[in-house]
């Protein structure tokens, strides 16, 4: 309950998953100067081919809000979201250039292999729009707070990354997340039992994903 929606209802059942989602070591040792660079450059490979998975589940989810929105300003908000995946793309290789790391020759680690099975099976028709949508919003909003921790009066982020901690930082992407956020809350305030724990459950394990994700970045596996 609440007038934060469902979302901030989450958001504060779950704080401390939520919180080890954003806050991760790398983020932490970016945003204080100490980071390794082998492990921004793992992320970065590692990052790249998520994103080029992202695509076809941006596009399942355009589909679904065209088929079951009852809002039309919802495909603005998921198009404008899929026109910026092709620049970011384009960022990603600049960037991989610039600290010589090599995108034709990465292989997905296991973590992110998961991560991609998991996005795939969110691609199914059988997957509601509520659900989908909840899991997307998660998804960016995870990498738009831990960035924009990196970018706060006082943090000591190395010049070289400020760049990609704007991409998912500044105020844009901000507002950005928070449109998806009101369209899932949107969805959740009038969505059956069964949707509404899907919904949760898909957050959660959008959660756990992105921590595997950043542990990739370690090196260890
Ligand atoms: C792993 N999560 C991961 N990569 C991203 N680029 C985003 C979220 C944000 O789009």
């Amino acid at each position: 309950g609440g007038g934060g929606g469902m979302i901030q209802t989450w958001l504060n059942k779950h704080r401390l998953v939520y919180a080890g989602a954003t806050r991760h070591p790398l983020i932490l040792s970016i945003r204080d100067g100490t980071v390794d660079l082998s492990s921004f450059k793992r992320w970065l490979g590692q990052d790249y081919i998520f994103v080029r998975e992202f695509v076809p589940f941006l596009a399942s989810i355009l589909l679904k809000a065209w088929r079951e929105s009852d809002d039309g300003s919802d495909m603005e908000v998921i198009l404008g979201g899929m026109a910026a995946l092709n620049d970011e793309l384009l960022w990603f290789k600049k960037e991989a250039s610039k600290w010589g790391v090599q995108l034709s020759i990465i292989a997905p680690q296991k973590a992110n292999q998961d991560y991609c099975r998991f996005l795939e099976s969110m691609i199914s028709s059988e997957v509601e729009y509520t659900v989908v949508i909840t899991a997307f919003w998660a998804i960016e909003a995870v990498y738009q707070e831990s960035f924009s921790i990196c970018l706060e009066d006082g943090s000591k982020t190395p010049a070289e990354l400020v760049e990609t901690c704007q991409r998912w930082g500044n105020d844009g992407f901000g507002e950005y997340c928070r449109s998806l956020q009101r369209i899932a809350n949107r969805r959740l305030e009038k969505a059956p039992e069964d949707v509404l724990r899907k919904s949760e459950e898909a957050f959660l394990h959008v959660l756990e994903y992105e921590v595997g994700f950043w542990n990739m970045s370690r090196g260890e596996t």
